[in-house]
Formats: structure tokens, sequence, C-alpha cells
């Protein structure tokens, strides 16, 4: 009685308020049916495998295993099956890998919220549960739904405002992400053969997508597809120059880090401030600062002049940082990791543990496994691009491994513990 006062009050509302979106009349976009959903599904099923194969690699790049330091995920379980010693060779391993991650993840964007939007009726449907078998397909599409949901958000989240979350984002993201692919293979099996029949179709099977009542279309089917590849195009246009220092310019979409680097020799990004991290100047002065290096033999301390006297090497390197952006490769100028492991009586490199100065934020200690440690490119730098480590970039000494993410790049760095960890 109230709601057909109401309708009465609003003609144009009164039709649609007598239907509820559980009526079969009430959805009514003509482009929904099963080509379109076919077409979002297919393009889907190749960019997030894509996504599942990269994040999975990205996570082995951090040495998971050498918890408790790089991961406080105490134990991965079988889901850590396929860790694997993360190798220093091509350098630019992390940097592909992870690039490819947020940058394809982001561009998938649309094209998820496009898929959601053209199922979004089968929400809806009545009875909720039909049968057994309809239950588990409808959990697991909860699992599918949520799970991909989840997965955009926490990773956006994380590249967009660092670190948001209570805890950690890997396990985070990595568990969500075996929930989420999970469902994926299910709804695979469900779906696939029924999404390429769709596809190879000219004309449209009756579908409980297609709906009983079309309002006049305004687009086309293509011109939807268009417009969410647009949406597609244009995020990957604005995000993907953050690899490329040249390009930084142009990912207008992507998070520009604490200010302008400035130009010259330590012209590129930076991750956190010296100021940031709490670094003071009068603990990185030539007369205070000192590096302690531990292994089989006991303890040396180093100052910058002691440093500065052992073999110089360089190598060029990029930095990649776990949210999707890195810089071309820089020109790094220090001391070998493995001299340093030798000076401590290891000829055959072991892990080291790396600590910073640092005492504020999450990154004061890094683990780094003995092939990297091994690897002559491995540093511990004191120069780029021929000049001094600007603060910001770790002044006085900073750890550089090729291919690492850069959260394992150390900054600041105070102490170095080889063997045992
Ligand atoms: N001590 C310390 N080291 C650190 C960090 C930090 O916050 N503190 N950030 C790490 C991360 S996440 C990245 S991506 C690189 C960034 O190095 P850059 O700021 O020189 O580009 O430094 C790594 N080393
Ligand atoms: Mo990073």
């Amino acid at each position: 009685m109230v709601r057909e006062r109401f309708a009465a009050l609003l003609p144009a509302y009164g039709r649609d308020m007598k239907r509820s979106p559980f009526a079969p009349g009430f959805w009514r976009s003509p482009l929904r049916g099963p080509w379109l959903t076919s077409v979002l599904g297919v393009v889907l099923l190749g960019g997030i495998t894509v996504l599942f194969v990269t994040g999975l690699v990205s996570y082995a790049a951090y040495n998971p295993d050498l918890s408790p330091v790089n991961d406080k995920t105490p134990d991965k379980g079988i889901l850590g099956f396929y860790l694997f010693a993360w190798p220093t060779d091509p350098h630019w391993l992390y940097r592909l890998d992870q690039g490819v991650h947020v940058t394809l993840g982001i561009t998938l964007i649309p094209v998820l919220l496009a898929k959601l939007w053209s199922v979004v009726p089968r929400l809806f449907t009545l009875p909720p549960v039909r049968s057994l078998a309809h239950a588990l397909e409808r959990i697991s599409l909860l699992l599918l739904v949520g799970g991909a949901l989840f997965e955009f958000v926490t990773g956006v989240l994380n590249v967009q405002l660092d670190y948001l979350f209570p805890g950690s984002f890997y396990p985070l993201h990595f568990y969500g992400a075996w929930v989420f692919f999970a469902a994926f293979l299910a709804h695979l099996a469900l779906k696939l053969p029924l999404a390429l029949r769709n596809l190879r179709q000219l004309r449209e099977e009756r579908d409980d997508l297609v709906p009983s009542d079309p309002a006049e279309p305004t687009v086309s089917r293509r011109g939807a597809l268009w417009f969410v590849g647009g949406g597609s195009l244009l995020l990957f246009a604005t995000t993907a120059g953050q690899n490329s220092d040249a390009l930084r310019w142009t990912a207008l979409l992507a998070p520009h880090g604490p200010g302008d680097p400035g130009e010259g020799p330590n012209g590129f990004q930076i991750n956190k401030t010296a100021a940031y991290a709490g670094i003071r100047p009068a603990d990185t002065a030539d007369d205070a600062w000192r590096l302690v290096v531990t292994g089989r033999t006991g303890t040396v301390r180093l100052s910058r002049a002691d440093l500065l006297r052992l073999p110089a090497h360089s190598a060029a390197l990029p930095i990649a940082c776990v949210e999707g952006w890195s810089t071309s490769d820089q020109s790094w100028r220090g001391v070998r990791l493995r001299d340093l492991a030798a000076l401590v009586g290891y000829d055959d490199p072991p892990d080291v543990l790396v600590e910073s100065l640092q005492q504020r934020g999450a990154f004061r200690r890094a683990a780094l496994r003995a092939n990297q440690v091994a690897d002559p490119r491995s540093l511990l730098a004191l120069f780029v691009n021929g000049e001094e480590l600007s603060p910001d970039h770790g002044r006085p000494a900073r750890v550089i491994v090729p291919a690492a993410p850069g959260v394992l790049n150390t900054k600041w760095v105070a102490r170095m513990t080889f063997g045992d960890l």
C-alpha cells in the first residue's frame, strides 16, 4: 500500500519499484548476453593466468623461506612447494616480472569490472539455491568474485598507498591468490567449454543473461568492448611508463614517491627518504659510521675509509620495486659482498643478514642467499653514476643485487652477519 502510493508519486520509477532485481524483467541492458560475457571471460582467462604466474614468481624473488627475515609468514606449507633459490640472471628478471604483474593487473581492471557487470543479474537468481550442485557452484562463485576483488583491491592499495594493512601485504596477497586461483580453475572447468561454444556461434542461444525485456540499445556490443578496451588502454598508457627513467613522466596514475628525486647522478626514483626513515646525518658522518661485519672468524668494524681501500667494482643494475616501478640500469660502484664475506672467513660465501641504521618503518633488515652474495655484481655500493650516494639513496652504503626485488637492496647499511641466519 505504502509502496504503491510512493510509486504513484514517482511515476518514472513506479514501474521499477514494483520489480525487484530478482524479477525477470529488471535487468534490461541489451548488451548482456553470453557473447559479451564469453569474450571478457576469455580475456581474463589469459590475463589472470599471467598475473598468477608472475605473482608467484615475484613472491619467490623475496627468498621468503629465509624466514623470519624476508617474510613474516612462518610456514607457507604446501603452497610454498615451488619456492626456489632466486637467480641473479638475467639482471632485469625481477624488473620484468613485477613490471608485467603490476601493469597488467591495473590494465585488466576495466575488463574485470565489465565482466562482473555482465553477469550481475545472476547474483539475483531465485530460488537462491536449487540443488547441492548449485549450492557448490554459488559458493565457488563467492570465492571467485570475492577473491578477484580482494586481490585487485589489495594489489592496487599496496601500489598506491604503500602498506596500508596491519601485518604484511605479502601473506594477504599470496594466500588470497591461491584461494582465488582455485576458484578460478573450478570456474574454468565449469564454464570454459560453454564460453568457447558461445564465441564460435554466430547466433545467440537463449540464456539467462539475455534480458527478457531489453531496453533500446544506445551502444552496440562491439562499441561496449571498445569502451572497455579503451579504458584498459588508458590505464596502461598512464601506468607503464613508471618502468623507465625516460618515460616516467607519462605514468600519470603511478604514485611518484616522496617528491622529486632531482637531477644529476642521484636523480632517479626514491622509495623512502632518509628523513622518513629517521636517518640522522650525525650517524652517517665519516667519523661516526662504521660497518660491522660478522662471520666465522669474528667481527670486523670498517670505516668508510677502510671500505675505500678495498677493491672497488662496478655493476649496471636497476632498482625494481614490488610496487611496480623500476629504474633503468644505474651504474653502481662499491665493494663486492663476497669480498666482505671473505674478510670474515668465507671463501665460499654463505647467506647474509643485512641490517640498516634505520630505526623507523618496516624495512630495517633483509636476508640474501648465498648465490646472491657470490655474484660478482652484488655490491655494497658507495657510489652511483660516478657520484657519492645521496642520503636518500642510502649514503654511506647500500646493498645492490642483480635481479633482486628493491626491498632486498637495503639502504644505510650498519651491519652484515654472514653464516647461520
Ligand atoms: N633501510 C632501508 N632500505 C631500503 C628501503 C627502506 O625503506 N629502508 N626501501 C627498500 C625498497 S622497498 C626499495 S624499492 C629500494 C628503493 O631504493 P631507492 O630509494 O634508492 O630507489 O630500497 C630498499 N631499501
Ligand atoms: Mo620497494
